[in-house]
């Protein structure tokens, strides 16, 4: 059994910080790593070692396996967690953490492998029994064999990565007469993105929801399944709110989805947090699409629903312990929304925004919860994604769930960096989110009604300046309350604002 006392959370930002807290409380010492970039982020000061690992570019810093390792070495590390993103679904890195005699915490090389490569996901997955989306069983080696291939599923269809994941060299053709252009156009994309061009071609589904099943597997061949979550509102394969359980998913469908994942995960020898995602068509039919060999962004509105800590539970596998859930009790309890805050505007195609977080009041009460990576006087820069925090709430129902995203929305505020807070507010007051009416064109269709009467930052500067001046204004006219002891109040950031827009700069 391995004795795991140390480990080095190879990741930064919200996710690191997690993995850190996680470690604390199964007795554990976690050590950070951090790029020139990250001198100051929380997670840095929330572990207890942190290591240097070079300059922000990610290539240079939180990608470069030899820089882990030997971080991981040099502080007599037991073993590594990848967090998800950079390094957590190279099957190469999982084989360094092993061969330097540390553990990963995750699954195999094997399984990542087999996982990472479409076509033979697709065949373990059929093997095993689980729904996959009619389709090729070998990659197409040219625009002969992709019209063939194209004849037989019948139009529309999607080309897809061998290599891929995440949305990167698809094409979705329509008719014969797209297809040469779009062969083309799939392949180079795939190359340049993977270093791999082959495609392979599915039948496309109209109008699904992206369905996904969170799994845990552990050493003495015990896997379970912990329900879904709906992940169906994103934006160019990046998801922007998910939520547990879905409305469109019954007891005998969850029970259905649940035993696929379970064969997904036992046919690859699974260890670990796992996640099975699928399509769910309108017609209640599910598809498997992918497997994802890593802890998810979304994992925190499972943990709500199941009352399962899932970062604990995997570092108990990977100490060799067995998983504390049991299938045959879980039940979902209640619900789970999750909004993810990023540095983007709405309003200019959600372009990534950089700057510092000037001002940051976090939303507080009954169930909600933070997971942020980013503090007063972070600077949000292009290195990284633009993840500032997740917003999770909880509620009995799914109705009280989003009244309080709204009053945990509204608590929020972030100055200094434009952020998705009012785009997400208009989400939890639409009507069709409301009901729970989405696939993964909601934010499409959506789109126009969402982004209108944002107030731009041109107008609200002078009117909370104004508002800042007022108070003092008053505060000085008023009697002096007693002054507290303690340390002296920091001056409001838009009192400030207001005296250099006074002066005019
Ligand atoms: C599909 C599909 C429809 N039919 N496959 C997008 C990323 C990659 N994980 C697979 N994706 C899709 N595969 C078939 N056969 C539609 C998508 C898709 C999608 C899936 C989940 C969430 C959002 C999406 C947005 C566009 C397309």
């Amino acid at each position: 059994m391995p004795t795991i006392k140390r480990v080095l959370v190879a990741n930064r930002g919200e996710i690191a910080l997690r993995v850190i807290r996680a470690c604390h409380e199964e007795g554990l010492t976690a050590v950070a790593v951090y790029s020139e970039a990250d001198r100051l982020s929380p997670h840095v000061r929330a572990a207890d070692m942190a290591v240097p690992i070079g300059p922000a570019p990610a290539a240079e810093s939180y990608l470069d396996i030899a820089k882990l390792v030997a971080a991981a070495r040099d502080t007599q590390c037991d073993a590594v967690h990848p967090g998800y993103g950079f390094l957590s679904e190279r099957a190469p890195f999982a084989e360094a953490v092993v061969e330097a005699g540390l553990v990963f915490i995750g699954p195999s090389a094997a399984a990542i492998r087999a996982m990472g490569d479409k076509i033979e996901a697709r065949r373990r997955m059929q093997q095993a029994g689980v729904p996959v989306v009619p389709g090729s069983t070998r990659a197409v080696a040219d625009h002969v064999q992709a019209r063939a291939e194209a004849a037989r599923l019948g139009y529309p269809v999607l080309l897809k990565a061998v290599a891929g994941g995440g949305g990167k060299g698809m094409r979705l053709v329509r008719e014969e007469a797209e297809l040469d252009s779009a062969f083309e156009a799939a392949t180079g994309e795939a190359l340049k993105a993977f270093g791999a061009g082959e495609v392979y071609l599915e039948k496309y589904l109209e109008r699904p929801r992206h369905i996904e099943i969170q799994i845990l597997a552990d050493s003495f061949g015990r896997v379970v399944a912990l329900g879904e979550r709906e992940c169906s509102i994103q934006r160019r394969h990046q998801k922007l709110i998910e939520e547990a359980p879905s409305v469109a998913v019954t007891p005998p469908l969850r029970r259905r989805m649940s035993e696929s994942a379970a064969s997904a995960a036992g046919a690859v020898g699974y260890l670990g947090a796992g996640t099975i995602e699928f399509l769910l068509a309108p017609s209640g039919e599910f598809y498997f699409l992918e497997m994802n060999t890593r802890l998810q962004v979304e994992h925190p509105v499972t943990e709500l629903v199941y009352g399962v800590d899932i970062v604990r539970e995997q570092l108990r596998v990977a100490m060799g312990q067995p998983l504390r859930v049991h299938a045959g009790t879980l039940q979902p309890r209640g619900h789970a929304i999750e909004c993810r805050i990023t540095a983007e505007d709405p309003a200019n195609d959600f372009m990534p925004a950089t700057g510092v977080v000037q001002y940051l009041r976090i939303p507080g009460g009954p169930g909600v919860r933070w997971d942020g990576g980013v503090e007063e006087g972070n600077e949000i820069t292009t290195y990284y994604d633009s993840l500032i925090a997740k917003l999770i709430v909880w509620g009995e129902t799914r109705g009280v769930a989003l009244e309080r995203m709204r009053r945990a929305l509204r608590e929020l505020a972030i100055v200094g960096i434009p952020s998705s807070q009012a785009f997400h507010l208009r989400v939890m007051d639409d009507p069709e989110f409301q009901r729970g009416d989405i696939d993964i064109t909601y934010l499409e269709r959506a789109g126009a009604r969402l982004l209108v009467g944002e107030p731009s930052p041109e107008l609200l500067r002078p009117l909370a300046a104004v508002a800042a001046l007022l108070a003092e204004q008053a505060a000085a006219s008023a009697p002096t309350p007693p002054q507290p002891a303690g340390p002296t109040v920091r001056p409001s950031v838009w009192l400030a604002t207001a005296r250099r827009e006074a002066i005019g700069q």
